[in-house]
């Protein structure tokens, strides 16, 4: 397959200044027709070559003239075009099928022939799969779009920009007609088409204009959209003041679907989301799909600067919006809910899902060199890698040099197509500081470990602290540099009271508790003088950069942090590594100090009332399975499941039975349906307290769980408790399964999660279990959230469900990922990096493993974006 590389990159010899856009849509062949108004690079005219994928072409034109067939040559998805000029009007008309399009890219059907409506996804390359076109992102045009369709089949029709008029045609069909003054590139265009419900809004911008805000849903759904609009109304608020940005359109219209390849998309003034990520009610929802609805509503619309504004020049810039777009969703998070426990969910998500990618095979920079599919590269290391880039940057600059900044970026680059070197430009340039070193963190892949290493000498009062980094090779870049890495520190006192830092040959700040080193070298050692007493270091406060931190802390040091650390985050992480550490004694057996430490402290602070409920659960929660095989060099998935539960059944028996279930009674009391977030943390807690004692009563917490299964008033109790019960394989799960299933029968969103509860039973039975979910009869390939649901869950969030030794789960996703290749390439790609870490596995795993992943990748006929991912894996 073809390699694009970023050094191959070069501007466009052809330009589109004008679209116009004709749809005359149908469920089973839509025809598209298109006029171009195109511009040329005078110096050297090249042969117009435009992009277009599937399309029958029914009629073409070159300025008012019908084209003879010798003027034009339409292969390998390519439409060449003789004798364009500079300022040409190129039209053509084809045709599509949408209800035959099972990729989800392009022109597709969502639901039934009967019921469902017409939509598009177009970014990353899926205009081409419409009409043709420059299918690039730095070709910015304006589009005027005119939909034509049967008005009972398709009463709402709806494209990106301004409504311009609507009216009649004959047979029962209407029109209607939209304009975006904004230049956009392709991948930004929309269209849907088909019965939707509404909710409105009147929304007026912080200077004053008025706009509508409208969200569609099919007619079961919109009841459950209020949440949503509630969310776009306080992320637009919080974005004209956070960063001065106001929206630029009469209306904005947000639209659900069940059908969707991802989480959301940001086309200009007609974002469309997966329904998993719009619709909200507390009888479905959980707490946590609360706030992600949240998130991603926001992050959608934060793209209308950061993204669609100023867009990107060409695929590798993809972090240039995405990890932009994360941070600023991130930030926007923190201010709605906590920032302490929105940094622990963002560092947990980093470590679950990046650091992993990061150390396998398919690990990339945050601005790739090359790719074959681009859709592969919409990864955890392009958006929270990049975020975190963003976010070092960011507090190098402070807070209001930040926001001097990204005025500069957004004014400096409005409506153009940008890299990631404009972007740090910008925020350098506004702030008289060169931020290019910063760079190479963009182009070097794999995780940094920073080890550090202090020394007190009592005679001098000195503490001298060495930091080393060094990042291991990964595919196609065996050498790495040093990078530069802000250290954020404090040092805590042995009664845990943080010291005033005097750092030797620097004046700045002395005395201050905090202070940031940045090391930009493979070691480097700093020096704190009149330091009284050897100190405990904190280190990466808040994370202050995205790398390992290796340091020798005793198990009581840890515990100190874990303690008195004033900050959440670094409380939750000095937990984290003390935990870290008490596996590492579980697996041992030579010594069980940390185990003591990690359980000693946290009983403490279990009976501590002043501790936040919401980040006592998350203290409560030892680092994930993922999480802790990073710390085996052969990995037994089924080891590490076995000795994580046994950490926790320390840690219950060290609470006590009695005070956990006291606690449980105490948090159940207060049962509501009530979103605040001191409600929010209760549940949290309360189903944290339900599972560690499930870790040593089952009989006693099967059976409050079946109470609390019972009396749910949302389903955040509901799936807690079922979960439980399903996971411990209490006798009454299959009661509330069944219950469950029936109930919930007509709510695909729920149903998924009636899929994902039992796709995470541990051990060989769930083989079992996902092969008769599979027969179920609503089960389907065809629609993605199922897929994750059932197959997604078990391959990516039950390593030892999956990861059965005799090969049996590899073989079953291999042969799933053929067939669902065939349907959705896109999906079937994403769902193969559940092989991710195979190579660390242990002989007998890693030999079925690979085996398993050969006999895909010699399958003939496999899509692009399968093939990258499944060779990858293998080399
Ligand atoms: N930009 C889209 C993702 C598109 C993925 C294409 N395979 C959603 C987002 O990040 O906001
Ligand atoms: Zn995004």
């Amino acid at each position: 397959p073809t390699l694009i590389r970023l050094s191959d990159y070069q501007a466009p010899a052809w330009r589109v200044s004008r679209v116009e856009l004709t749809f005359d849509l149908g469920i089973d062949a839509t025809e598209v027709t298109s006029r171009l108004q195109l511009a040329c690079d005078p110096t050297g005219p090249a042969p117009l070559r435009l992009d277009g994928e599937g399309l029958t072409l029914l009629d073409i034109q070159l300025d008012g003239q019908p084209l003879p067939e010798s003027a034009w040559r339409y292969q390998d998805n390519v439409l060449e075009v003789d004798g364009a000029r500079d300022g040409s009007v190129l039209e053509t008309r084809v045709r599509v099928t949408p209800a035959a399009n099972t990729a989800l890219e392009g022109l597709y059907l969502s639901g039934s022939r009967e019921t469902g409506f017409l939509l598009t996804q177009c970014e990353a390359e899926g205009f081409r799969h419409i009409t043709f076109f420059l299918d690039r992102p730095d070709v910015l045009a304006s589009y005027t779009v005119t939909l034509r369709a049967d008005r009972e089949r398709f009463p709402v029709l709806l494209a990106g920009g301004n409504p311009d008029g609507h009216g009649e045609l004959d047979d029962g069909r209407h029109w209607a007609r939209f304009v975006d003054p904004h230049p956009k590139p392709s991948y930004l265009f929309a269209l849907v088409a088909g019965r939707l419900q509404k909710i409105e809004r009147d929304y007026v911008t912080g200077s004053g204009r008025p706009l509508q805000l409208v969200i569609w849903a099919e007619a079961d759904a919109i009841r459950h959209c209020g949440y949503a609009m509630d969310a776009l109304e306080r992320a637009m608020r919080w974005d004209e003041q956070a960063y001065g940005r106001e929206y630029d359109l009469d209306v904005f219209h947000v639209v659900a679907t069940h059908d969707f390849n991802m989480g959301a998309m940001e086309n200009k003034g007609l974002n469309i989301f997966n329904a998993k990520y719009l619709l909200a009610d507390p009888d479905s929802s959980t707490d946590e799909e609360y706030r992600a609805v949240e998130a991603v509503v926001a992050h959608e619309y934060f793209h209308n600067w950061s993204g669609n504004r100023v867009t990107c020049r060409d695929w590798f810039q993809l972090s240039l919006k995405e990890g932009l777009t994360v941070f600023r969703e991130q930030q926007f998070s923190a201010d709605m809910n906590s920032p302490a426990l929105k940094r622990i969910e963002d560092v947990a998500l980093l470590r679950r899902a990046q650091f992993p990618e990061d150390a396998g095979p398919l690990a990339h920079p945050v601005r790739p060199a090359q790719y074959s599919e681009i859709n592969n590269f919409y990864t955890a290391t392009v958006y929270e890698k990049g975020s975190e880039l963003v976010r070092m940057v960011a507090g190098r600059l402070g807070r209001d040099g930040f926001r001097r900044g990204m005025d500069q970026y957004f004014s400096r680059h409005d409506g153009q197509a940008a890299t990631l070197e404009d972007f740090l430009g910008a925020l350098g340039d506004a702030n008289g500081i060169d931020l290019g070193a910063y760079l190479a963190w963009y182009a070097q892949a794999g995780t940094p470990r920073l080890t550090a290493r202090g020394r007190y000498d009592a005679a001098h009062r000195t503490y001298t602290l060495t930091l080393s980094q060094h990042t291991a090779p990964t595919p196609g870049q065996p050498h790495k540099r040093a990078l530069p890495i802000p250290v954020k520190l404090a040092l805590f006192d042995p009664r845990g009271r943080m010291v005033p830092l005097h750092l030797a040959g620097n004046g700045a700040d002395a005395g201050a508790s905090e202070r940031v080193l940045v090391v930009d070298k493979a070691e480097q050692s700093f020096v704190f003088e009149q330091v009284e007493a050897a100190p405990v270091p904190s280190l990466l406060r808040g994370f202050s950069a995205p790398v390992i931190l290796e340091c020798d802390y005793a198990p009581a040091d840890l515990a100190l942090l874990l303690r008195h650390d004033p900050d959440g985050f670094n409380r939750w992480e000095a937990g984290q590594q003390l935990a870290a550490r008490a596996y590492d004694n579980l697996r041992e057996g030579n010594s069980s100090a940390a185990l003591d430490a990690w359980c000693e402290a946290l009983s403490a602070l279990f009976g501590d009332t002043s501790v936040d409920a919401a980040l006592l659960a998350d203290l409560l929660t030892p680092p994930g399975e993922i999480e802790l095989s990073e710390r085996e060099r052969q990995v037994n998935p089924s080891h590490v499941h076995a000795l994580r539960q046994q950490l926790q059944e320390h840690l219950a028996l060290r609470i006590g039975r009695e005070t956990l279930e006291q606690r449980y009674t105490a948090l159940a009391a207060h049962t509501s349906l009530e979103l605040d977030a001191a409600s929010q943390a209760r549940r949290r807690l309360k189903r944290r307290v339900l599972e560690l004692l499930a870790r040593i009563d089952p009989w006693a917490a099967h059976g409050l769980a079946t109470l609390q299964y019972d009396n749910a008033p949302n389903m955040t109790d509901r799936l807690g408790a079922l979960a439980v019960l399903v996971r411990g394989d209490a006798p009454q799960a299959h009661a509330a399964l069944a219950h469950f299933r029936e109930r919930y029968a007509d709510n695909p969103l729920a149903m998924d999660k009636w899929f994902s509860v039992q796709a995470l039973l541990p051990g060989a039975v769930v083989l079992e279990r996902v092969r008769q979910l599979e027969s179920d009869p609503a089960f389907t390939l065809k629609n993605p959230n199922r897929v994750n649901s059932l197959f997604g869950a078990w391959a990516r969030s039950n390593p030892d469900g999956f990861h059965r030794p005799d090969g049996s789960g590899y073989q079953l996703l291999a042969e799933r990922l053929r067939q669902l290749d065939a349907l959705n390439p896109q999906v079937s790609a994403r769902l193969a990096t559940a092989f991710n870490g195979w190579q660390r596995l242990e002989p007998t795993r890693h030999a079925a493993a690979r085996s398993a992943i050969a006999a895909l990748a010699a399958h003939p006929g496999l899509s692009r974006n399968l093939t990258e991912i499944v060779q990858s894996m293998l080399q």
